[in-house]
């Protein structure tokens, strides 16, 4: 059984406290390999180590141009190894072997999306109102960055922070989930054959409240940048609030997939499976609320059931396999609970509802993709993230009643609209208060747009220019080449 260490400073260690987390393949429900429970000890090796590189000449004496190069090298390595990743991140997680293979690929774009803006960060000259000065704003990186990721996409959510936090010249800290840490060791060990300079990038693994809280609290933690559930996220906020930190936080969702009468219903059907059936539900931008307009409902919710009950479960291995396992216990019986919650409330159950268990699902926590119609946005089954393959579909009458209805959310990562009508999805775009809005696709993302949530969903945004500058310090400097003060004791 692999025993993996951290990886401090360029070097692999063990934890301080000698404790080991068991790594459960979640089809097989077997133990296949134990991570590291570290520590604030760890966590302080880990951030002074980074801390430490900034001043690195190997580091920071880079040219911002080599520096780019050096990302593309470290990207190459990815792709060159993507096999090795894919592997263990399936296995870890229990993903369908198809999205981890394409999120190792986009893990590369990202890497070379941002290695290209390394050399164009460019400051700007202040055309300021005094005579004799002169002013210019240059932008740095902003120091050690603490990258903390949940359990759903442990690569993927690395890279959205990683990318642009090297690129602008930062070092970093990762601590993936402890349900998944596997694959972002694997990475760190890419990032060392790819000779990133040590202390560059360090990962510690363990759990969220021992050596999370540590990297986050720590005096020499500049930004922190999240993924997780909306708990984890409120500690995070809040401990880096005790130390004024910045923070990115890219939380959940209760996202609302707006199906109109005028539109291509086959496609909005596809939609709707993308949005709830992919992945098992488990992302942060899951499709939850399916809002279906009255005259259309019948059709849809017959095509929509029968395409949910056709999905093909099984092994995530297994490349024809539609619908894998819940990745954790306590997701498993989280989204159980729901289910039976939202029968309590009255939604009524049109397909799904119960664990599949059999012969070729090894000891996988499966649950059928489950449908609910008749459901109220004041249920808790409209309100509260499952995080699993479970659709609240809901009636209206109106375009009108459709914005109200998706906006009645504390949530407001994403949303789609489903019309053949451009001047609705121009009025649906207005309207919706969602980071992403979606028109005749779903879950379509890129390392080139920003991507994040209103409300509850969190804070700031992941990708693009917009992401870039979060990891950038602002300096204002003032250059007087004649000194010429008259009076010391008034602003100048
Ligand atoms: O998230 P957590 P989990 C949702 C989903 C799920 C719920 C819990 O609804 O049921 O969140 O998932 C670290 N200080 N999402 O348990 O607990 C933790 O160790 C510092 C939405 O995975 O938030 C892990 O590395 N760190 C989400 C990371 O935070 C802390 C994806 C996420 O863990 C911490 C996954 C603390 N006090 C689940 N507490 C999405 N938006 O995609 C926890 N952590």
């Amino acid at each position: 059984m692999t025993k993996y260490l951290n990886y401090i400073d360029g070097t692999w260690v063990e934890p301080a406290s000698g404790q080991w987390m068991d790594a459960v393949e979640p089809f097989s429900g077997k133990i296949w390999a134990q991570v590291p429970q570290s520590d604030a000890t760890d966590a302080d090796r880990a951030v002074r180590a980074a801390h430490a590189a900034m001043d690195n000449p190997d580091w920071a004496g880079l040219t911002p141009t080599t520096r780019g190069a050096l990302l593309r090298r470290f990207a190459d390595y990815i792709q060159a190894n993507s096999d090795r990743l894919v592997e263990v991140e399936q296995r870890d997680n229990g993903k369908l072997v198809a999205e981890v293979k394409g999120q190792v690929a986009n893990m590369a774009q990202w890497l070379n999306y941002y290695s290209g803006l390394c050399d164009k960060v460019g400051g700007h000259v202040v055309p300021i109102n005094k005579p004799g000065v002169f002013n210019y704003v240059k932008y740095e990186p902003i120091g050690v960055v603490v990258a903390i990721t949940a359990w759903n996409s442990p690569l993927s959510l690395t890279a959205w922070k990683l990318a642009p936090a090297l690129a602008a010249g930062n070092t970093i800290v990762i601590k993936p989930s402890e349900f998944a840490s596997a694959s972002v060791l694997e990475l760190a060990r890419l990032a060392d054959e790819a000779g990133m300079p040590k202390g560059v990038i360090n990962v510690v693994t363990g759990l969220g409240g021992e050596v999370g809280e540590a990297l986050v609290s720590h005096p020499l933690t500049a930004k922190i940048a999240f993924t997780g559930g909306e708990t984890g996220g409120r500690h995070v906020a809040m401990a880096a609030a005790r130390h004024f930190k910045p923070v990115t936080l890219e939380l959940g969702g209760k996202s609302p997939n707006i199906v109109f009468d005028d539109c291509d219903l086959d496609q909005a059907v596809n939609g709707a499976i993308a949005g709830i059936f992919a992945a098992a539900g488990q992302t942060c931008m899951a499709g939850s609320r399916v809002l279906v307009q009255k005259s259309v409902l019948e059709p849809f919710l017959k095509i929509f059931t029968a395409a949910a009950e056709a999905a093909k479960i099984g092994d995530p291995a297994d490349p024809e396999t539609q619908i894998g396992p819940i990745c954790t216990r306590p997701q498993f019986e989280r989204v159980q609970a729901m289910i039976a919650m939202a029968q309590d409330e009255g939604a009524r159950l049109v397909t799904g509802g119960e664990v599949v268990s059999g012969p070729d699902l090894g000891q996988g926590q499966f649950i059928r993709p489950t449908v609910f119609a008749d459901v109220t946005n004041d249920m808790r089954i409209a309100r509260e993230e499952v995080f699993g393959p479970v659709a609240s579909v809901i009636a209206f009458e109106t375009e009108e009643e459709a914005y109200v209805i998706a906006n009645d959310t504390d949530y407001g990562l994403a949303a789609a609209v489903w019309t053949r009508d451009l001047a609705r999805a121009m009025r649906a775009v207005d309207r919706i208060r969602a980071g992403t809005v979606w028109v005749n696709n779903y879950r379509t993302t890129s390392f080139a747009t920003p991507f994040g949530g209103y409300k509850l969903s969190g804070i700031g945004r992941e990708g693009g220019m917009d992401a870039f500058k979060d990891y950038l310090e602002t300096k204002s400097v003032w250059i007087t080449p004649e000194p010429n003060r008259s009076n010391p004791f008034v602003l100048g």
